[in-house]
């Protein structure tokens, strides 16, 4: 029996649409969209919403459903493999046979090991085509999930921010930022994926931050897990990291290894880590080769504070060299953003 069409695409696209309404919501939880087809049609569609919340799959079922329409024979395209296991929730696999569900087209393989049998063995003994589709977008939406479960330390993005003279900026999704308010909506947004944020006691010492989700809908966000890494240990006890609503959400790393710091994160169930800065910090995890993804921002202005020494571009600085992989140029109002992936290095 023929398992993929034309049309897969389209429809898959369309529940990693519906996926990104929870990105940075369901951890540790994966995000992940659903859309039932019957007769090219969409008759439901659904989402996680966040942990303990019912699956995608089961979301557009019951959307359907609610539209008094029969989901008997349609297709469901769901961006994760659904589960075949007891969680907070029963297992999709049994509703989507139940419902008779006529076949199953899925974005990326579900890593969790409680999945025995899997999905894509049980649903195709029951008589439900099974195929993949999209494989890459639904797994770049889930990297701080897949890496996590599978090396137990978080994905991390280094946020940059640089004026036009090689000074770096800490800071950049927080009011003194010298950037326009394009860049720092995209600079919160970055942190609204994010389950943690990690920054130098340099940075903590001089920009005092927030590191928190403002400029952005943060609905059921868990703020970020705080992080400050420091060599002394002496941090004054008036930061606002300290002081604030989330203070218990602030953890100080004294001359802990990189490596160990991460491993301490992916047991606090950090997925995605985000880090602001400033030089030193930047500097040390290029260095690690620890970090997978880079958001830069870049600003025609001249700060001329930072010695050039701690600049992490100088290649001097180096191990090796390291390259992003396609990265994209875009002008957001006045200033300037480069995003891309680590080609090397990235553990
Ligand atoms: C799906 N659809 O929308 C999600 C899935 O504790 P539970 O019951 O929510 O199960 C969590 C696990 O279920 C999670 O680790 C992942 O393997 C899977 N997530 N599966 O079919 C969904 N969020
Ligand atoms: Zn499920």
């Amino acid at each position: 029996m023929k398992n993929s069409f034309p049309e897969d695409r389209y429809w898959m696209k369309e529940a990693l649409k519906c996926a990104l309404l929870g990105e940075g919501l369901t951890n540790p939880n994966p995000a992940v969209g659903a859309v039932l087809v019957k007769n090219g049609e969409l008759i439901g569609k659904g989402y996680h919403s966040r942990a303990g919340a019912a699956h995608a799959e089961i979301e557009a079922i019951e959307d359907a459903k609610k539209r008094g329409i029969s989901v008997c024979g349609s297709t469901l395209y769901v961006t994760l493999e659904p589960c075949n296991s007891w969680g907070k929730t029963p297992p999709c696999t049994q509703y989507i046979i139940r419902e008779k569900i006529g076949r199953v087209v899925a974005g990326s393989p579900d890593p969790n090991p409680k999945n025995n049998p899997r999905a894509v063995e049980v649903l195709p003994s029951m008589g439900i085509s099974f195929s993949w589709e999209l494989l890459d977008e639904a797994l770049f939406l889930n990297r701080g999930f897949y890496h996590r479960v599978l090396t137990g330390k978080p994905w991390v993005i280094a946020k940059i921010a640089m004026a036009i003279d090689g000074s770096l900026s800490a800071g950049v999704g927080d009011e003194r930022w010298i950037s326009g308010l394009p860049a720092r909506t995209l600079a919160h947004k970055l942190r609204m994926v994010a389950d943690g944020i990690l920054i130098g006691a340099q940075t903590a010492r001089v920009d005092n931050p927030q590191l928190t989700i403002r400029l952005v809908d943060k609905r059921y966000k868990v703020q970020p897990w705080r992080v400050i890494l420091s060599l002394s240990g002496k941090l004054p006890r008036d930061l606002t990291l300290f002081r604030d609503a989330f203070k218990e959400r602030t953890l100080v790393c004294v001359r802990m290894p990189i490596e160990m710091v991460l491993k301490e994160l992916g047991s606090r169930e950090v997925s995605i880590l985000l880090v602001e800065g400033g030089a030193a910090v930047l500097h040390e995890m290029l260095k690690e080769g620890c970090v997978h993804e880079i958001s830069f921002f870049l600003s025609a202005v001249i700060i001329g504070k930072q010695p050039l020494n701690v600049n992490p571009y100088s290649p001097a600085n180096l191990s090796f060299p390291f390259a992003l992989v396609k990265p994209s140029w875009e002008k957001l109002g006045e200033d300037i953003y480069c995003h891309g992936l680590l080609e090397k290095g990235s553990k």
